[in-house]
């Protein structure tokens, strides 16, 4: 899968993809991430990506033209068949697991860091997609969520993680969130690991993992509950974990 960035900081972009799971996706050849400065298609002698808002008022707001050049050499760069643009802002669709999930179909992604008030509207509106956001904060530009973006997707692509790591198991993946996680040694602050963890009993260990997250969600996260169809087994993982809090 083939990820662009266009963004006034390709440095940021860069350094950050090529450490860690990401970095690796790359050197494998499964990712590759290109990045695109809507600076280098600014036509003016003092290269301009940025102009004051019509209307007035604080900030910057960056151009048109420069954005749309950027964009078409990103899109004309390869000749792939399922391109998506998306321009990260906080006006945009938060930012989920199943979104991030359906992406992994795509063969191209160009994502859109604006910095500044944001970029001209028309930008959004004729050369978009989609527009997605973080959540409901304010960063100072978008290539932090470009970045979050690709190591999301990147990590669900075939062959990214060993077994060992896989995505699988991670909080969100079935809509639950992740079990407690414990190693050596087995007591910390006089707390020991759960006796099922040293049992060797795998089907127990499953099922006790299972109502943790259950568990877990309910207590913590209790809106992800009610857009998930429960099965019979994790009803009744519930309710013996709801018990069992109650008793302590
Ligand atoms: N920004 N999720 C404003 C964000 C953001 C978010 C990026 C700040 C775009 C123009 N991006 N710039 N939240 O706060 O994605």
């Amino acid at each position: 899968m083939r990820f662009d960035v266009v963004t006034l900081f390709p440095e940021m972009v860069q350094d950050c993809a090529v450490n860690g799971v990401t970095g690796r996706a790359i050197k494998q050849g499964l990712v590759d991430l290109s990045v695109w400065n809507p600076r280098d298609y600014s036509v003016d002698r003092h290269k301009t990506v940025d102009d004051r808002p019509y209307g007035g008022g604080p900030g910057m707001v960056m151009k048109y033209q420069p954005l749309k050049d950027a964009v078409d050499q990103a899109r004309q760069s390869v000749d792939v068949k399922q391109v998506k643009v998306v321009y990260l802002s906080p006006q945009g669709k938060p930012i989920k697991q199943q979104l991030l999930n359906e992406c992994t179909d795509l063969d191209q992604l160009i994502l859109i860091a604006g910095r500044y008030e944001g970029v001209d509207e028309r930008f959004i509106e004729d050369e978009c997609h989609e527009e997605w956001s973080l959540g409901d904060f304010v960063i100072s530009g978008g290539e932090l969520a470009a970045l979050v973006v690709i190591d999301a997707v990147s990590r669900l692509l075939p062959g990214v993680l060993g077994d060992e790591e896989s995505a699988k198991q991670d909080s969100h993946m079935n809509g639950l969130l992740d079990c407690p996680h414990y190693t050596r040694p087995e007591v910390v602050n006089n707390k020991v690991v759960p006796d099922v963890l040293l049992s060797g009993n795998h089907k127990g260990i499953a099922l006790w993992r299972m109502k943790q997250s259950l568990g877990r969600t309910y207590q913590k996260r209790p809106d992800l509950l009610l857009d998930k169809e429960l099965t019979a087994q994790q009803q009744a993982l519930l309710e013996e974990f709801k018990i069992e809090l109650k008793c302590k």
